[in-house]
């Protein structure tokens, strides 16, 4: 089956609570898509793009899935909009409750409008080479013809970013979700999406 591989980010709280929570929460979510067989580690970064706004935190899932890249792409932005995303009233590169990028798809590429895979900004972002560096190092980007981690070398060799641009982050929350080993079953929003989640939220 075809292997996806996912970033997800998070700077503001959603229903399901702070971004741990909505990430944790989500990942979840994105099993009904497929099965999601490896996440990467959570990570703490800089802004990147509009600088006045929260650090986010910024993984990396691996999603075995028989959905073809549209219909992921599609999927996708709805599991956004149920964790609250407003692409409406909302700044390029500011902050939100959740996103969900395609970084790759197999080894297809793809170059239509409003889908481009790999993900066009894939080679330049840190917040999402680190943690797919982590899972997957060694698979090939098509297109550049480069595997991941010669990727990340690339950037790192030239990356003028602080030390703290990111940074690996320990949490239970996400960390129970991969290992399966705590009650993991999947979060809904509630009906009203105006109401905190009394459950999760915190
Ligand atoms: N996403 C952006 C713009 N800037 N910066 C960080 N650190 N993490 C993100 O996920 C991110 C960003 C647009 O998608
Ligand atoms: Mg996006
Ligand atoms: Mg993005």
């Amino acid at each position: 089956m075809p292997v996806a591989y996912i970033a997800m980010g998070s700077n503001l709280p959603s229903w399901a609570g702070s971004p741990e929570c909505t990430l944790a929460a989500a990942a979840v979510r994105l099993d009904s898509l497929g099965c999601v067989i490896c996440r990467s580690s959570l990570y703490s970064t800089e802004p990147v793009g509009f600088a006045a706004q929260p650090r986010f935190l910024n993984a990396v899932v691996a999603l075995e899935t028989e959905l073809a890249p549209s219909t992921l792409l599609e999927r996708l932005l709805g599991i956004e909009k149920e964790y609250g995303r407003d692409r409406v009233n909302s700044i390029p590169n500011g902050p939100r409750t959740l996103d969900l990028d395609i970084l790759l798809w197999g080894n297809t590429e793809i170059s239509e409008p409003g889908l481009e895979i790999p993900h066009p900004r894939l080679a330049d972002r840190a917040f999402v080479l680190i943690p797919i560096a982590e899972i997957a190092p060694q698979i090939i980007v098509p297109g550049h013809e480069k595997t991941v981690s010669q990727l990340l070398q690339v950037l790192l060799t030239n990356f003028k970013g602080e030390l703290d641009a990111v940074v690996p982050i320990q949490r239970d929350i996400w960390r129970a979700g991969a290992s399966g080993s705590v009650d993991a079953s999947p979060v809904s929003p509630p009906a009203d999406l105006g109401v905190k989640h009394p459950r999760n939220h915190g």
